[in-house]
């Protein structure tokens, strides 16, 4: 046993513990209260350097994680019911699953070749350590060019711009919210999301401690929002429009000689010329935000007191996701703020996944989807064309999937149509705690354990914190004998496979799989300077490396150490964004012309979570969205049942009138649209609504990186 590894409670434990919250990225500390071996208490843990107390709702629903009824254990393996009987799901012991998956894998892989596998990685995986050391190993014992994630119906815009001027994917410059002056929000709701890209636990309090030092928040959304409602302004922004917004910002920033651009960037006069043409006025057209605000917005962000400008979901999952990321980071850089206290600024993880490679830095364009030719970006291809390419016969088609800790049935733009392609497939494995939309689709389904039954390092948010500090959390129970953590599962599939293919694994590679998560954790501190395992031993509840800190040129990844701001590959899609400009000014929206875009709450989770009353209890929040003088020239009644449509499905849903909505954008919430699998296993969830995700389009993407476009999506709205 390494230093990390600490024994988990004895059985019928009573006393306190600590924890970690892995719902959300903002990675809270928690203080666990157990009485007689349950969980019977959740709160902050105040002494935690990051979270400093702070707890959501969801926080105290891991309690309910750990002991759901629905939660798989064991493997189950689906048992085809004959006639009108329904499937069933049978359990199976460890080995005898691992070894039936990888035969299956493995023959796809022997007579299709690797690409004839597909596998999807859901957000989940993101928040567990054991996927972090171990699913790399795992998804490169497949070979396959077929990968996909829920990174490309979330952040890859910021990824791919992040590598273009930084020099690696996971550069991503971050808020330093407790320092700013003026905060400006666009197309993000951290009061109900708890931030992303920008690790902030505690958002609430980080607010008012802003404006208590008299600064000021400012959000452009389609929406008044939770955190537009606290913000000091808010101007509805039409969605998609953003992009000439931004980029009007920059054309003001130099029309008035307000650039002020640190020393090591290059493509400043080209940058100059290339916005020129998106004025203010130009902008405010198509957007709604007028050019005044415009013009004021981006002289406060170069004004004298510190200033950031943040983008998250709603600007990078649009239309031009990848021109919104890099305008607001050349905002960034030019306004004399970045790298400095309160401007935009790179942390310093214990754990430095960009200087040791943990993670590649980024490429684009190695190969290519087959049906539509999209490009790959950091080995992966757009979740967007997954169904055509299980569904479209040829060489390389899909005809086995493997999904880990996800659901894009529900998550996953025309989530019906993947649903009915997975069911043409040969073969399916999910790694899974739960019978969803998607793992019902599966042969067999393989859970790990929880988050309170394993060790958990954030390797991921602490890169993207608004302060530097570092915490191991140990399980806090033990994983049963008839249990297998995630990266035990991955480990022991990579094994059968690379046998079954006859190229055993390398000696490297397997004693890295064999390896426990915490002591290739323990090895990573111990050689990273800033701390050290012991050291985090002794402080579980974490340890303070500080305010983040300037670094720059010197943590630049790029070849030459200096920022080119016009980076070919996001350029290049400028002139899409003149075309669709000036279509737009010469054919005006019309007023009766309706968007969809898509809405979190506080106290849900992605696309589970939906069977546990403490997060589930209170007022229904699945309904359609809508300004109240776009139901009135409906003729269709708050509260009533409406049939929304778009391209590709409809779906009927409860609308709800809101003057928070912008006129001529409605909203649905995602991962609703509950199927209960009528299987004896499976999640019970009675939660109401539909779907957002049979209403998004698969053809409507970022052209650069292929990201799902999913807000902004044109629809109808009648009477049912
Ligand atoms: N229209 C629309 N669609 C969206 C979004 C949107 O805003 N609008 N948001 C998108 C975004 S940002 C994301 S990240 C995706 C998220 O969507 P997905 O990638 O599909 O992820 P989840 O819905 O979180 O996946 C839930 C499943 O993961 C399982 N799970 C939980 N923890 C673990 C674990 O530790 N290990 C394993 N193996 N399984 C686990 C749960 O049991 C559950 O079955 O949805 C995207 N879809
Ligand atoms: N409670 C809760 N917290 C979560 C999650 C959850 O499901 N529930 N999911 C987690 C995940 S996976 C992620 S990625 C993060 C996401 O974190 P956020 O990005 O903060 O979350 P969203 O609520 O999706 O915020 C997107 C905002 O963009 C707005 N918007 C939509 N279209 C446009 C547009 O075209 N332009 C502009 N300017 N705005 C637009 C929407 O109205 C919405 O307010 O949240 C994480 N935290
Ligand atoms: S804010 Fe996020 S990490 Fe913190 S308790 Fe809530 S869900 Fe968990
Ligand atoms: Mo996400």
């Amino acid at each position: 046993m390494g230093v990390l590894s600490q024994p988990p409670v004895p059985t019928g434990f009573t006393g306190t513990r600590h924890g970690v919250c892995n719902l959300c990225e903002a990675i809270c500390g928690l203080e666990l209260t157990l009485t007689d071996g349950a969980v019977t208490g959740i709160r902050g843990n105040p002494a935690d350097p990051l979270s400093r107390g702070y707890i959501c709702p969801k926080g105290v629903s891991l309690a309910d994680v750990y002991a759901d009824p629905d939660r798989l254990r064991r493997p189950v393996r689906r048992v085809a019911g004959e006639g009108d009987r329904p499937d069933e799901w049978v359990e199976v012991e460890w080995d005898e699953a691992l070894d039936l998956v990888a035969d299956r894998l493995a023959a796809t892989i022997t007579a299709h070749g690797g690409d004839g596998v597909g596998i999807y990685l859901g957000n989940p995986n993101a928040h567990s350590l054991g996927f972090g050391t171990h699913g790399a190993g795992f998804v490169r014992s497949l070979g396959t060019h077929h990968r996909f994630s829920a990174s490309t119906v979330d952040q890859v815009p910021h990824q791919l711009v992040a590598w273009q001027l930084f020099g690696h994917q996971l550069m991503i410059p971050i808020p330093d919210l407790d320092r700013t002056q003026l905060f400006v929000v666009v197309g993000a709701n951290p009061m109900a999301s708890n931030g992303s890209l920008m690790t902030v636990p505690d958002f609430p309090r980080r607010v008012r401690d802003l404006a208590g030092r008299g600064g000021r928040m400012v959000v452009l959304d389609p929406r008044r929002t939770e955190t537009a409602k606290i913000a000091d302004e808010h101007h509805f922004v039409r969605p998609g429009t953003d992009a000439p917004v931004l980029l009007a910002m920059l054309q003001v920033l130099f029309e008035e000689g307000l650039a002020r651009p640190p020393a090591y960037v290059d493509g400043l006069d080209q940058l100059a010329a290339l916005v020129a043409p998106f004025t203010p006025e130009r902008a405010a057209v198509v957007s709604g935000v007028d050019a005044d605000t415009i013009r004021r917005l981006a002289r406060e962000v170069a004004g004298p007191d510190a200033a950031v400008v943040y983008g998250r979901m709603g600007v990078s999952t649009q239309g031009f996701g990848t021109l919104c990321q890099w305008a607001i980071n050349c905002l960034n850089l030019l306004s004399g703020h970045f790298d400095q206290p309160g401007g935009a600024m790179f942390p310093e993880p214990a754990v430095d996944t960009v200087g040791r490679r943990i993670l590649g830095p980024g490429r684009y364009g190695r190969w290519h989807s087959r049906v539509r030719g999209r490009a790959e970006f950091a080995g992966e291809l757009p979740a967007s064309v997954m169904t055509e390419e299980i569904t479209t016969p040829g060489d390389g088609q899909v005809r086995a999937m493997v999904t880990v800790a996800g659901n894009p049935v529900l998550s996953t733009p025309d989530g019906r149509a993947l649903a009915a392609a997975f069911d043409t497939l040969d073969f399916m494995v999910s790694v899974d705690l739960h019978l969803n939309e998607t793992t019902r689709h599966a042969d067999v389904v393989l859970p790990p354990t929880s988050a309170l039954e394993r060790d958990q390092y954030d390797l991921v948010f602490h890169g993207f914190a608004v302060r530097n500090t570092a915490r191991w959390t140990p399980a806090v129970f033990a994983r049963g004998d008839d249990q297998r953590h995630d990266w035990e599962i991955f480990a022991g599939l990579a094994t059968r496979i690379a046998e079954r293919l006859g190229t055993p694994l390398a000696d490297d590679a397997a004693a890295q799989l064999a390896a426990d998560p915490a002591d290739l954790v323990a090895l990573l501190l111990d050689t990273g300077g800033r701390t050290t395992a012991a050291e985090l031993v002794e402080h579980p509840e974490g340890v303070d490396l500080g305010p983040l800190r300037p670094t720059m040129p010197g943590r630049l990844q790029t070849d030459d150490q200096r920022i080119d701001l016009v980076p070919d590959l996001v350029v290049g899609d400028l002139g899409r964004l003149s075309g669709w400009l000036a279509d737009r000014e010469a054919t005006p929206v019309a007023d009766d012309d309706l968007v969809l875009i898509g809405r979190r709450h506080q106290r849900d989770c992605n696309s589970w979570l939906h069977n546990t009353t403490r997060l589930t209890k209170g007022r229904a929040r699945h309904h359609l969205l809508m300004h109240p003088d776009d139901l009135a020239a409906r003729g269709l009644a708050d509260g009533g049942t409406v049939v929304v449509s778009s391209r590709v499905g409809s779906v009927e849903v409860e609308v709800a009138g809101a003057d928070d909505m912008m006129p001529g954008v409605v909203s649905l919430p995602h991962g609703y649209g509950h199927q209960l699998p009528g299987t004896r296993l499976g999640v019970a969830s009675t939660v109401a609504g539909v779907s957002i995700n049979d209403l998004t389009d698969p053809e409507l993407l970022d052209a650069v990186t292929g990201n799902a476009a999913l807000n902004g999506v044109p629809v109808t709205v009648v009477p049912a």
